[in-house]
């Protein structure tokens, strides 16, 4: 059936030319070979030549030669592969050439091989033509990490698309086929490293039984070249190991992460290290005892040593603190620049607040020049309608990405060094992700991973034509209806720079009225501001001067609500319902026709998806339109219940012409 299970990785046959063009071609070459890496590449592309040549049933020729490494000269009308040229640099890196009538793949290990044959393989399932293929690839950051928030419960936290892949009730012993497929789905991307715990994290999941679970795991993972991290909870040695302290400057307690550390690499070599959420929303951490986050960090990188990395989480905020929360995470971190280990990693999200629709950078990229700083991106839709609601985020992540930081580079310049995570999307539904094109944001996210300048436009053509058709016509009315979903889903949330207005907790469906929670920094209210003059977080020196965080250029195109980028007016800026915006229109108008605007284009993408079921299996092309129809009510439930809340403050009627609310 087309469930969706086999996620970008189809290699529906070929046909016309393209399929003629595959059929000239005849063997794979590859000297023999015992490493488990080298011998996935060549299945795999067995298995996908045998595929795109639509004959699954036919044995196609696996044909290995003698010399070690051959010479493009041995081979004709056929692929070689070969592992350990040295010439080809770095981890991961490939070469796909022709040469004559034979493809080549070069890489000078063999997960470079593995990712040179997915890489050939993605574009012969394109329909490239076998003879004109060449790319030269290399990752841009070493560390392509996906996170999971996965408890061990079986429960994912933000997670939609059912329970945890994770069946750590039966591990070690029983390993699902579904730990493979996940594997070569993340290796086909160039995913190399996965935390498969969440960061809320559970101190148990350190204790032997588990590490023999993970060992399990981590085992599975190492041919797809994926190393295994754990989220480690920073009270472990209270919770499980019978100390009365986790001060991490206590000697029995270093002593307890040490030994902890080294039983770990004993069971798995290659151990990537930990990741850890410390003194955020009640997790503990090296504050508990009058540490810094620094202490903390720096205790676990001497218990890894030079054996792996320990990833600290900069999302951080305090109830406590009465600062803009958007400002919290810098306050604390910038000044603890130059502090930490080598091996230590700070993660940041991609923008100030939590994963909103829309947000501005973090202004902690480019701020910490003495410190390795690594992204991170949530893939599951926490504040994006979770998986019924279409919306393509690599646009999102481009455009923070692509973001001028104003420190002698861009935010991707200041990651390449070190990598990007993402809250994984996936789940124990059929489809992986809980939604068909959710599975496009899994693919985004390791793909920009890979090289952040791709455009995401490139994504979601070489996504659509795997995972559905490569059909042109249903190319080019697929990839535009994904480039504008992100837009539409913050025109009818959280248009104009607002955000964090969704309902409390669950942050599914508008809330902009809630403003009775103990913490206040938990509120819509507190990000909105509105009452019956005007709405916005005044951020500049009159208000948080949060804008004072980034660079002098930066804040200068911020700093006044008269040339700010609309996108960010009232992130920035709090202003009166009849401001005046570029396009003529006030404030309130604009913010009407915002909405409108989201629900039109939800609208147009559900009539353009309509029209798309030749090109699509019955199953997956219901299961895509019944998620629009959620989508287009949803749509106008925001709309409306947000529309009628600003007018419970500002008094002020729908402008002639708004769709009414019904
Ligand atoms: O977005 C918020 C989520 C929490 C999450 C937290 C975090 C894992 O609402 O569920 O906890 O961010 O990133 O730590």
């Amino acid at each position: 059936a087309e469930d969706g299970y086999d996620l970008w990785l189809r290699y529906a046959p070929l046909e016309g030319e393209a399929l003629e063009r595959l059929e000239t071609l005849s063997a794979i070459v590859a000297a023999p070979s015992d490493d488990p890496t080298e011998r996935l590449a060549v299945s795999e592309l067995m298995n996908g030549f045998q595929a795109l040549r639509g004959r699954p049933d036919e044995i196609w020729l696996g044909l290995l030669s003698r010399p070690r490494d051959p010479g493009p000269d041995s081979i004709t009308n056929s692929f070689g592969l070969g592992c350990s040229d040295q010439s080809v640099g770095g981890e991961g890196a490939f070469l796909v050439r022709t040469q004559g009538d034979a493809i080549w793949i070069a890489a000078s290990s063999p997960i470079g091989c593995l990712y040179g044959a997915y890489a050939l393989l993605r574009e012969l399932s394109l329909g490239a033509d076998p003879a004109t293929i060449d790319i030269a690839s290399a990752p841009a950051m070493p560390l392509r990490m996906l996170n999971h928030w996965d408890n061990p419960d079986g429960h994912v936290e933000r997670g939609y698309a059912g329970r945890s892949i994770f069946d750590w009730w039966h591990l070690p012993e029983r390993l699902d086929q579904r730990m493979i497929d996940y594997a070569r789905a993340n290796a086909s991307i160039g995913i190399n490293a996965v935390a498969v715990n969440n960061v809320n994290a559970r101190a148990y999941m350190l204790e032997p039984r588990y590490i023999e679970k993970v060992k399990r795991l981590a085992d599975a993972w190492r041919p797809y070249g994926i190393r295994v991290f754990l989220s480690a909870r920073f009270s472990a040695p209270r919770d499980i190991g019978g100390l009365e302290t986790a001060d991490p400057l206590d000697p029995d307690v270093r002593r307890w992460w040490q030994d902890k550390a080294d039983e770990i690499y004993a069971a798995i070599p290659d151990f990537g290290g930990f990741l850890v959420k410390a003194n955020s929303e009640g997790q503990p951490g090296p504050q508990d005892y009058g540490r810094t986050h620094a202490d903390g960090a720096n205790m676990l990188a001497e218990a890894v040593g030079d054996r792996g990395t320990v990833i600290w989480r900069a999302f951080v905020y305090s109830a406590e603190d009465d600062t803009d929360r958007a400002m919290q995470a810098y306050n604390e971190f910038v000044p603890l620049d130059g502090q930490f280990a080598d091996n230590v990693i700070v993660q940041v999200k991609n923008g100030p607040i939590d994963f909103q629709p829309r947000e501005p950078f973090h202004p902690m990229f480019g701020a910490m020049p003495n410190t390795n700083l690594m992204f991170e991106a949530q893939i599951t839709k926490e504040y994006l309608g979770f998986a019924s609601h279409l919306a393509f985020l690599a646009p999102m992540w481009e455009e923070a990405l692509d973001a001028d930081t104003g420190h002698g580079g861009t935010v991707a310049d200041v990651i390449a060094p070190v990598g990007m995570a993402g809250v994984a999307n996936t789940g124990s539904d059929r489809n992986w992700t809980g939604s068909d094109f959710d599975q496009a944001n899994w693919y985004a996210f390791g793909r920009l991973a890979w090289d952040p300048t791709l455009p995401s436009e490139q994504i979601a053509r070489e996504w659509a034509a795997q995972t559905f058709s490569r059909d042109e016509d249903f190319i080019e009315a697929t990839v535009p209806m994904m480039m504008e979903s992100r837009e539409a889903v913050v025109d009818y949330m959280t248009p104009l720079g607002l955000a964090h207005l969704m309902d409390t907790g669950h942050h599914y469906g508008p809330g902009p009225w809630v403003c009775d929670l103990a913490r206040p920094e938990w509120n819509p209210c507190y990000y909105h501001r509105a009452d019956a003059d005007g709405i916005g977080f005044d951020r500049t020196e009159s208000g948080s001067n949060a804008l004072s965080q980034y660079a002098p250029e930066v804040a200068a195109q911020w700093s006044d609500p008269e040339t700010i980028d609309p996108a960010f007016l009232l992130w920035f800026h709090r202003v009166g319902w009849d401001h005046r915006m570029p396009s003529g229109r006030t404030l309130w108008e604009e913010l009407v026709h915002r909405y409108d605007t989201g629900v039109a284009q939800v609208d147009g993408i559900a009539a353009t998806w309509a029209e798309l079921g030749e090109y699509v299996d019955a199953e997956r092309f219901r299961a895509v339109s019944e998620n629009l129809a959620i989508q287009q009510r949803e749509a106008r439930w925001w709309r409306d219940a947000s529309l009628a809340y600003w007018q419970s403050l500002n008094g002020l009627a729908l402008p002639a012409g708004a769709d009414p609310v019904p």
